[in-house]
Order: structure tokens, then sequence, then C-alpha cells
């Protein structure tokens, strides 16, 4: 029997090679914290970018909004289009009508603990959503055409097997969103070995900024911390603060998708910073920004955070934001990346931490707008 082929052929009549030098990108959730960095990055490098938005009842567009005002002066080189990984038809319609050189999968049902109340959902878009997408790229007979980026995550890591994590540890995701990821890793490769496509994964560990979801630790921190220092919030309930995370700065590894999409062949690269911290210190870290020194007392569930100078207690922990089954610590190994793909990340821990406080506090108080 033949393998099935296109159902829709979108003709092209171009080299691959000349087809890529269109520099025509297609990003999915790219109103979320990495889709905007991606966008800045990819219109400063000339491409004409094109992103699938959600409809929603509310404004979903604001991380994208300076780059609207943009439009008058670039009126051809950003587009959004309503659609959703849900939805096999519309992104068959998106490709064929985009013809996009390269695909960045971006979007997901991307928190952890909502995964766990979200199971089913998370599957259907994190894990049936990227194959929809390699397979609407498929059914307009582009898959020699288009270079394909999946989102994958440190997530795939889970349970601790070895650190530091590399290409090479094996995955044992520990919740329906790292199970969900583990499927679309998979049928990312499958499909680069099965067709030929030029797919890759990017195992991204955590990457934050001031653009970083508000429900995420750090954007929670950072805006509690800003909210407490200007006294309007008393006090930052947290869950598990002893988790351990290897966080680095988002808009330094949207510039490493790129990076492994420009390669002569396909490979999956793990981004990260090669050290790790735990959530506690976050959040010592944020507090001294705005000059509050934090000491711990008491043990688990009823650890709190004081104020060394107030005594006030700050922080504390709360049952409610564990999870059912935890990740405990993530340390990456970046050396494939840097040696390959020339990629380093240029933030540092101390240098993110601080970023994002002041961003929060400049939001916080009303003198720049939120970006989300
Ligand atoms: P965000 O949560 O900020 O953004 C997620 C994006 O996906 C949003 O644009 C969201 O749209 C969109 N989305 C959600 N559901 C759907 C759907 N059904 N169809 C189409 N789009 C959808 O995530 P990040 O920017 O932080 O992360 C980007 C990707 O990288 C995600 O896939 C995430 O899982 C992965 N990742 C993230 C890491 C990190 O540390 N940030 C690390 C490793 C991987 P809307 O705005 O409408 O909700
Ligand atoms: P994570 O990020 O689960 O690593 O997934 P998150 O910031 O949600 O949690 C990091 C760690 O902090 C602990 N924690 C809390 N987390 C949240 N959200 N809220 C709290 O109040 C809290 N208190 C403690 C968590 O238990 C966890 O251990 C992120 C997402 O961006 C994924 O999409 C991505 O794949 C991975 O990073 C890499």
């Amino acid at each position: 029997m033949q393998n099935a082929g296109p159902l829709l052929s979108v003709e092209v009549k171009m080299t691959p090679e000349q087809y890529r030098k269109r520099k025509v990108a297609l990003i999915t959730g790219i109103t979320g914290q990495d889709g905007s960095y991606l966008t800045e990055f990819l219109l400063e490098k000339g491409y004409e970018v094109h992103g699938i938005i959600r409809r929603s009842s509310s404004f979903n567009t604001s991380r994208l909004q300076h780059l609207y005002e943009d439009q008058h002066e670039r009126p051809t080189k950003f587009h959004l289009h309503y659609g959703d990984l849900t939805d096999s038809t519309n992104l068959v319609y998106i490709i064929a009508s985009v013809q996009p050189s390269e695909v960045y999968n971006l979007g997901a049902q991307s928190h952890v603990k909502v995964s766990f109340e979200m199971a089913e959902y998370t599957g259907d878009v994190d894990a049936l959503g990227t194959l929809r997408l390699l397979d609407a790229i498929r059914t307009c007979g582009l898959e020699k055409f288009v270079r394909f980026y999946q989102a994958s995550t440190s997530e795939l890591y889970g349970k601790v097997v070895e650190t530091p994590q590399s290409e090479t540890t094996p995955f044992y995701p520990r919740s329906p969103y790292g199970v969900a990821k583990m499927y679309a890793f998979w049928i990312t490769v499958n499909y680069r070995e099965a067709y030929g496509m030029y797919a890759c994964n990017g195992i991204l560990f955590n990457h934050e900024s001031p653009r970083r979801g508000r429900t995420f630790v750090t954007r929670k921190i950072s805006r509690a911390v800003a909210d407490i220092h200007l006294g309007k919030q008393s006090c930052l309930y947290l869950g598990n603060i002893d988790a351990q995370r290897d966080w680095g700065h988002a808009r330094d590894y949207v510039e490493g998708m790129w990076h492994m999409l420009q390669q002569e062949t396909p490979e999956d690269f793990v981004l990260a910073t090669g050290e790790t911290h735990p959530v506690r210190e976050f959040v010592e870290k944020a507090f001294s920004h705005v000059g509050t020194t934090i000491k711990w007392r008491g043990e688990g569930e009823d650890e709190e955070g004081v104020c060394a100078q107030t005594g006030k207690v700050l922080v504390k922990v709360d049952r409610r934001y564990f999870r059912p089954a935890e990740v405990d610590l993530l340390l990456g190994n970046p050396a494939k990346a840097e040696k390959k793909l020339g990629w380093k990340r240029k933030v540092t821990f101390d240098e993110l931490v601080k970023e994002m406080v002041e961003a929060d506090v400049k939001a916080s108080s009303g003198l720049v707008e939120d970006q989300n």
C-alpha cells in the first residue's frame, strides 16, 4: 500500500532554498510571553511574521500592542489570524494561505498545575495540536519546504534521573502537561524521520521576563513584591518553595529557537543556563531589590517568610499551590547548543530577578502600562 499523498497541494514553483529565502514565519502562541519576544526578534531580522490568535471575549494581545503601533511603518510585515490548535481545518487553511518558511509551535496550555485539572484539554492542545499542525503542513504538500520548531520543555525530565539534564537524559514526565509535551516531542521526531521534515525540538528550561504570565511563580513573586512594597498587598502565598529551577531570560531563549531552524540538519537542543536556584532564593532576591530582608521561620507547610526589618509576615506557604506530583529539581546542560548553535544565555539569574521586580514596581505604581 502506498502512503496517502497530500490532500491539498500548494503549488510551489521554487526550490526549497528559494522558498526559505522569502523569510515568512508563522507562530502559534504569538500572544504568549515567548511569542511576543520571538515576533520582535524575527521582525528585526526582516521576516514577515504571521501569528495565530484565539478569539477571546477579553483583550488578549497586550504583549503585542507595541508592534501593532509599529504596523503603520511596516504595514505588510505583521499579520494575525484567528485560529486554534484544536481546529485542523483552520490550521490547513492558514498554512495554505501564509505558506510559511518557518513554523514555530509555541501555542499550548502551558501551566503545569492547571494541566492536572484540565488533563484532557491539555493533551488535546499540547499533544494532538502539534500533530494537527505537522499534518497541516503535510496536507498542503509543504513538508519539504517548511522548517518546524516545537516548543519542548524541561518538564519532560520530570522526576530526577540524572543532573545536569541534557539531550540524552531519559524522560520521566510528572504531569499531564509533561506527558502531552512528550507526545509532541516524539511526533516531531517521528515526522522528521518518516517524512524527511526539517523539524526540531527545543528542550527549553524555564525562562521568564516581565512579560511572564502572572500565575507562574517568578512573576507571581515579582508582582507581589512590588505590590507589598507599595502597600497594595500584605502577604504572598506560595506552594513548594523548595522546588529548584534553571531560570533564564525569555529574550535569550527565543534567539536559540531561531538558531535551531538555521542549521544544515535538524536536531533537538537543550537551552538552559546550567544553574539552578530554589523558589525561596527567588523570593529572597526579589525582596532584596526593594530593600527588604526575608528571614524564614517554621517548617514545611508552616514555614513563613518574615521581614527582618519590621517583623511582619510577608510570605506564607499555602497547600493549595502544591501539585499532585512535583518536579523537584531542574538543571540543564546547554553544552550542545553552545557548541553547535553558538548560543549562550546572556542574562544572569540576578539580572533577571532585578529586571522583573523593577518592571513590576513601575507597572504597579502606574508609571508604565502592564504588558500583560
Ligand atoms: P504562554 O502561556 O505565555 O503562552 C501560551 C500561548 O499559547 C498563548 O499565546 C496562548 O494563547 C496560546 N494557546 C493556548 N491554547 C491554545 C490553543 N488551543 N490554540 C492556539 N494557541 C493556544 O507560554 P510561553 O510563552 O511561556 O511558552 C511558549 C511555549 O513554550 C509553550 O508551548 C510552553 O509550553 C513552552 N515552554 C515554555 C517554557 C517557559 O519557561 N516559558 C519552557 C519550556 C517550554 P492565549 O494568549 O489566547 O491564551
Ligand atoms: P513550571 O513553572 O511548573 O516549572 O513550568 P511555575 O513557575 O508554575 O512553577 C515553578 C515551581 O515553583 C513552584 N511553586 C509555584 N508555582 C506556581 N505557579 N505558583 C505558586 O504559587 C508556586 N509556589 C511554588 C512549583 O510547584 C514549581 O515547582 C513552567 C511553564 O512555563 C511550563 O510551560 C514550562 O514547560 C516549564 O516551566 C519549563
